[in-house]
């Protein structure tokens, strides 16, 4: 209950940003694609597990019908990674209902219990397929009432599941959560949220790409972990107070983890982490996975847009920091 009344206020930071909070990756977090391998892919390729689980919630005001939009769902042709021949299946699922979200099972780091809890609403598998090659595909309509109506989350809630169940290649891919079945438009008041990502950083070793977790009133500590990082250059937090600290960053297919304090002037407010890739040496199609959890071992959500804007360092703060309890 704690949580639900902490989350429900940063939630109301949300109302307003309605044009950016539908794509995933979001536009802010600047990550190319999701990442799933196939069930029989080597781990040193950037998965470690093959199942991605990223969540949408929609104001429980919205009663039109939606409809969940994913781009370059095959595991072929342009965009995704081959390893031999094309051989992989992806499952895509999507699922609503009691305990879609709620399920503790569902917001973990990993596969076991049910973590596909709920009630599954639309499914397909996907391999080689010319016709969704660099395309949009849409499942749906869904009427938003067959989401899990969770307050605490910010209204009906919906769980998206690509989980590889055969085969060894790299799919990547986007998600746009639309209004319309044939092209991307945003429904008023929704977003996105994750507690484990799988992506893909950039060739392009001049870009930055970003997470925004959101630090609410009771965590006092943070450990990150992320797995594949072939140390691709630094990952820093930036935030009211934080000027850059830098996070532990991994090789090849190994976990690296690390603990950050948090100082009261941080709560309710975002983390921006910042991952600038090496800049001496370019690395491609590097695939990684992070999470962060809080003093309780908590996964901790990031959202597709960061609540309250992105922070900005405050040298007042920075340089005199108060102590948390
Ligand atoms: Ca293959
Ligand atoms: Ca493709
Ligand atoms: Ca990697």
């Amino acid at each position: 209950m704690v949580r639900l009344s902490i989350l429900l206020t940063a939630l109301m930071l949300l109302s307003g940003l309605h044009m950016t909070a539908q794509p995933v990756p979001g536009r802010d977090e600047n990550i190319p694609f999701l990442v799933t391998f196939g069930s029989k892919s080597e781990t040193a390729w950037g998965d470690d597990d093959f199942c991605q689980i990223i969540f949408f919630s929609i104001p429980k005001e919205v009663s039109t019908p939606v409809y969940l939009r994913v781009f370059d769902a095959d595991v072929s042709g342009l965009n995704d990674e081959q390893k031999g021949d094309w051989n992989s299946k992806m499952f895509y699922g999507i699922y609503g209902g009691k305990g879609a979200c709620s399920n503790e099972d569902a917001q973990k780091s990993n596969m076991k219990g049910k973590y596909d809890s709920g009630t599954l609403l639309a499914t397909k598998t996907f391999g080689v397929d010319a016709a969704t090659d660099n395309k949009w595909y849409t499942f749906g309509p869904f009427n938003p009432s067959e989401g899990e109506l969770l307050p605490e989350f910010g209204g009906n809630v919906f769980k998206f599941i690509c989980e590889g169940t055969s085969g060894d290649d790299g799919n990547m891919y986007r998600l746009f959560l639309s209004s319309s079945p044939t092209s991307n438009v945003a429904v008023e008041g929704a977003f996105a949220f994750y507690f484990k990502y799988k992506f893909r950083l950039h060739d392009n070793n001049q870009e930055v790409s970003h997470i925004y977790p959101y630090i609410d009133k009771r965590v006092v500590a943070i450990k990150q972990a992320n797995f594949d990082w072939d140390n691709d250059g630094v990952i820093r937090i930036v935030s009211v107070a934080k000027n850059g600290e830098s996070m532990a960053v991994s090789g090849d297919n190994v976990w690296a983890e690390s603990r950050h304090t948090v100082s009261e002037a941080e709560k309710n407010t975002s983390f921006d982490i910042q991952m600038i890739k090496n800049k001496k040496t370019v690395i491609r199609n590097n695939n990684v996975v992070m999470y962060l959890q809080n003093q309780f071992g908590e996964l901790m959500p990031f959202y597709s847009v960061p609540i309250g804007g992105i922070p900005k360092y405050k040298y007042s703060i920075g340089v005199k920091p108060k102590t948390s309890k």
